[in-house]
C-alpha cells in the first residue's frame, strides 16, 4: 500500500503545470495540487544547544498549525550533530530529529530539513561542520565580537576550512562524508510523505572572498559540488525535493549570483527548488527601512525571477527576518510578502524563537513580527493559480485560479483564527458549482470547485 501511495505521489508531483509556464512556479503535493507554503525556520538555538534541539515544545508545533497558519517548517539539522567523530554516527541524535520531525509531519505540515552551518562549523567557532572537519582547531578570534556574524568568515582558520571542503581534488573524503550524512538523512526519511525535501547546505561560503563574489565559486566548486551530492541524495530517494541555494555573501542583499543552471537527476521531471535568502543591507549593518531598501527589496526580487529562469524550477524564500524594533520592519516584511506572492513564491521566516527577531515574545505572546506573518493565503490549489495577495492592513484576500477536477481534493486557503475575530465575507464567482468547508483544525477554509478548467474567484473580507 505505502509503494503505491509513494508511486501515485511521485505520478501526481509532476501533473500539473502553472499557468502559462514552461516550468513549475509551485511545488506541488501528491494530488498535484499547487503549493505554497509559509513557515519558520525552527530554530537558531539549536546551532549551539548541547544536544542541537530547538527549544520547542509540540505544543509550540500544535499551535503554529491549528492558530497561525503556517503549513510547513525549514528544520535545522547539522553535520556536526550527526557525524561528531568521523565515521561515528550519533543515532541518539537522529532519533531526537525524527520524533521532532514527526510532530509536524503527523499534522500534515511539510518539514523542509536544512543541513544548516554558518561560519563553516565548530572547529572554527561557527556551527555545521564536525570539529574533525575543520582545517584548523580554534586558535583566535580576529574579528571584534560587535561586527556582524558574518565577518567571522574573514578568519583565516574559517577561510582555509571552507577552502579544504570545497577543494575536492585534494579533500575529497570531506565531501564524501557530507553525502554520507544525507544519505543517511534521506533514508530516515524518504518514506514520510510529509517531508517535503532537502536543503543541501544553508548559506554557502567559498572562504576566499574576491573568489566568491566574482563567481569562481560558485561556479565551479558550488556547482560540482550540487553536481556529486543530488546524484547521491537519488540513489535513495528519488521522490522528495532538492532545495539548492546560491552563495550567501552579496546575494542576500540583492547582488546576482554566478551560480550556473543546477539539473536533477531523478528520472522524470526535476523535482528541485530555488532556495535563496534575502538580508537586506539595513537589517544587519544599520539604518531603517527607507524607500532606498524598498528599491533593494524590489531588485532583489528581479534578480532572483532571472535566477529562476535560469534554474527553472520553483522558488523558496528559505530566510528573511530582522528586529522588531527595526524603524520601518513592518512595511519592509509588507513589502516582501506582496512582492512573494505576486510570483508565488513560498517562504521560512528567520526564525523561530521566543524573543529577539522570533514571533514570539518570551512569554510565548505574540510580538509584533508573528502580526505580520499571519495571512492568508492559498496552502494547495486544486488547478493552475493565476494570481492571489493579501492586504495586511484591510485583510482583503483575492485569489483566482484555473479549475482542475482531476484533482479531488479541494483548494485550502489559510486563515488564521486571529485574524478576522468578527468573521469575514466569502464570495466566489466564476463557477456556481461549488461547496466549501471550514478544517475544524486549522480554521482553513477548504473550496471543491466541481466544474473543470474554468477561472474561479475567491474574495475574502473582513467584517
Ligand atoms: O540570527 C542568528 C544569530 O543569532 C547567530 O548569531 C548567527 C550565527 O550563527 O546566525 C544568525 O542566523 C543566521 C542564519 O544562521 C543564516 N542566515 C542568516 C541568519 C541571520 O543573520
Amino acid at each position: 500500500m505505502r509503494n503505491i501511495l509513494l508511486c501515485c505521489f511521485a505520478l501526481l508531483l509532476t501533473a500539473s503545470r502553472s499557468h502559462g509556464q514552461s516550468f513549475d512556479r509551485e511545488l506541488h503535493d501528491a494530488y498535484g495540487r499547487a503549493l505554497i507554503l509559509h513557515g519558520l525556520n525552527t530554530a537558531s538555538n539549536a546551532k549551539d544547544d548541547t544536544a542541537h534541539q530547538p527549544w520547542i515544545l509540540e505544543s509550540d508545533v500544535e499551535r503554529e498549525h491549528a492558530e497561525l497558519g503556517f503549513n510547513c517548517v525549514r528544520y535545522l539539522i547539522f553535520w556536526g550533530a550527526i557525524e561528531p567523530e568521523k565515521d561515528k554516527y550519533d543515532e541518539a541524535y537522529l532519533k531526537k530529529v525524527k520524533e521532532r520531525v514527526e510532530w509536524y509531519t503527523k499534522r500534515h505540515m511539510y518539514v523542509i530539513l536544512d543541513m544548516h552551518q554558518d561560519v563553516y562549523g565548530y572547529g572554527v567557532g561557527g556551527n555545521g561542520a564536525p570539529v574533525w572537519a575543520s582545517a584548523h582547531a580554534l586558535i583566535q578570534n580576529l574579528i571584534p565580537d560587535s561586527w556582524p556574524w558574518w565577518m567571522q568568515n574573514m578568519e583565516p582558520k574559517v577561510i582555509r576550512s571552507y577552502v579544504h571542503f570545497f577543494t575536492y581534488r585534494r579533500h575529497k573524503d570531506l565531501q564524501q562524508h557530507y553525502m554520507i550524512c544525507w544519505q543517511k538523512v534521506a533514508k530516515l526519511f524518504h518514506d514520510n510523505p510529509y517531508v517535503l525535501g532537502y536543503d543541501l547546505m544553508n548559506e554557502p561560503h567559498g572562504g576566499k572572498v574576491i573568489k566568491t563574489l566574482a563567481g569562481g565559486f560558485e561556479r565551479r566548486q558550488l556547482s560540482k559540488f550540487y553536481k556529486r551530492l543530488i546524484p547521491a541524495i537519488r540513489e535513495v530517494d528519488t521522490v522528495r525535493y532538492i532545495f539548492f541555494e546560491p552563495r550567501s555573501f552579496g546575494v542576500n542583499f540583492g547582488m546576482k549570483a554566478h551560480l550556473p543552471q543546477v539539473t536533477d537527476t531523478r528520472p522524470g521531471a526535476a523535482r528541485i527548488v530555488y532556495t535563496p535568502h534575502c538580508y537586506p543591507k539595513f537589517v544587519d549593518i544599520g539604518g531603517d527601512y527607507t524607500p532606498k531598501y524598498r528599491d533593494e527589496l524590489s531588485k532583489w526580487y528581479r534578480v532572483r525571477e532571472k535566477e529562476q529562469v535560469l534554474h527553472r524550477s520553483p522558488m523558496l524564500l528559505g530566510e528573511f527576518g530582522l528586529s522588531p524594533s527595526k524603524v520601518g520592519f513592518d512595511k519592509f516584511l509588507r513589502d516582501l510578502n506582496r512582492q512573494a506572492d505576486s510570483i508565488h513564491m513560498s517562504w521560512t521566516y528567520w526564525a523561530n524563537s521566543l524573543g529577539g527577531w522570533g514571533p514570539y515574545r518570551g512569554d510565548r505572546s505574540p510580538s509584533p513580527i508573528l502580526w505580520e506573518l499571519m495571512r492568508v493565503y492559498p496552502q494547495a490549489t486544486s488547478g493552475s493559480i493565476i494570481s492571489y495577495s493579501y492586504d495586511q492592513a484591510t485583510k482583503d484576500f483575492t485569489m483566482s485560479y484555473v479549475s482542475d477536477t482531476h484533482i479531488a481534493q479541494p483548494t485550502v486557503i489559510a486563515i488564521p483564527r486571529i485574524l478576522y475575530l468578527h468573521g469575514y465575507e466569502l464570495n466566489i464567482s466564476g463557477t456556481e458549482k461549488y461547496k466549501t468547508e471550514v478544517d475544524p483544525a486549522t480554521n482553513s477554509l477548504l473550496v471543491y470547485v466541481s466544474e473543470n478548467n474554468i477561472k474561479v474567484n475567491i474574495s475574502i473580507k473582513s467584517r
